[in-house]
């Protein structure tokens, strides 16, 4: 089987969202930074279909993506991240086991495990669960570029070992080297019978309408920025304008009231100096009337005062 087309269709963060396609599903599960998205990625050879991040707990949400038309592989979040709070670990866990409850499409639940790290608490659980509730599963140990071919084979067989399973339960994988994808490509073709597989067309209608709508959206919210940014832009013209001519009417109001002030400091000093000069003039006056005074004395009484 080859992976012509690989379609995100939704994300669910409430299992109550969960909707059933009548489509088979394969579901990846495993410890937070295992590698689930980027397996995902490998098998579809695509970079960025599944987020995926060198920071654990990159995957919130059940992911779903179809493929071919044909069949879904669900990208669960991951298990165990430590520094998760233990409200989001809960929620994670929560919609990883509502997923695992509720789906009646699941046809494989493929377990990750870094091939360099034993099996955990966690997975050991996980698989116990599906054990239980008799669903098909197989581990895939990721990350094999991380070791030579035969580390490769001795890891794998410690592994199976530790888990309690053969060596037919186990794939070793490398999203970065793309080995043993097609192993694992392989054996998906086998057990969904892929020859026999309809696709769902109305599906892919769907998926691509849903799509046009959300990017018609994002125009219109885009334009809506624009207009909004323009609009605001052009306010603010205005209001700079307001301001300026604020400014200029103050700067206006400042000159005429410097001008006023000069004025009055002329108008002062004129009036100090005319008041200074009537001064000097009154002075003046009151000493030529002395003078004048004296002038208009008669020369007798003048006389008699010098004899005095
Ligand atoms: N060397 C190597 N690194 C890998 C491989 N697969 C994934 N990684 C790296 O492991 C980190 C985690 O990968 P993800 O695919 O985001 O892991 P995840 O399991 O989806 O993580 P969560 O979404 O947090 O649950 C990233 O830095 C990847 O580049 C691989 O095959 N080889
Ligand atoms: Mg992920």
């Amino acid at each position: 089987m080859k992976i012509n087309t690989a379609e995100f269709i939704t994300s669910i963060g409430n299992i109550e969202k969960y909707h059933d396609y009548n489509l088979p599903e394969i579901t990846f599960v495993g410890r937070s930074n295992v590698g689930k998205s980027s397996l995902i990625n490998a098998l579809t050879n695509h970079k960025k279909l599944a987020k995926t991040s060198s920071l654990a707990g990159r995957t919130r949400l059940v992911n779903m993506f179809l493929i071919n038309s044909r069949f879904i592989l669900v990208d669960l979040p991951g298990y165990g991240y430590a520094k998760a709070g233990k409200e989001e670990q809960k929620e994670w866990q929560g919609l990883i086991e509502g997923y695992l409850q509720k789906s009646r499409q699941i046809k494989m639940v493929f377990v990750l495990v870094d091939i360099r790290i034993k099996p955990t608490e966690q997975d050991k659980q996980m698989l116990n669960y599906l054990y239980y509730y008799n669903m098909p599963f197989k581990v895939v140990a990721t990350k094999a570029d991380k070791l030579s071919k035969t580390q490769i084979k001795n890891k794998l067989h410690n592994i199976a070992l530790e888990l309690g399973l053969g060596n037919a339960d186990m794939f070793a994988v490398s999203a970065q080297t793309k080995y043993g994808l097609e192993e694992i490509l392989q054996y998906i073709n086998n057990f969904l019978n892929y020859d026999t597989l309809i696709p769902n067309t109305q599906l892919i209608q769907n998926i691509n309408l849903e799509r046009k709508i959300n990017r018609d959206k994002k125009h219109l919210n885009k334009n809506e920025l624009i207009q909004n940014k323009t609009n605001n832009k052009s306010n603010l013209k205005v209001k700079n304008k307001d301001l300026k001519n604020k400014s200029i009417n103050t700067k206006n109001n400042k000159n005429i009231s410097k001008k006023s002030i000069e004025n009055t400091k002329n108008s002062k000093n004129n009036n100090i100096e005319k008041q200074s000069k009537q001064k000097q003039n009154k002075n003046k006056d009151s000493s030529e009337n002395i003078t004048k005074k004296v002038k208009k004395t008669p020369r007798y009484i003048l006389k008699q005062r010098k004899g005095k």
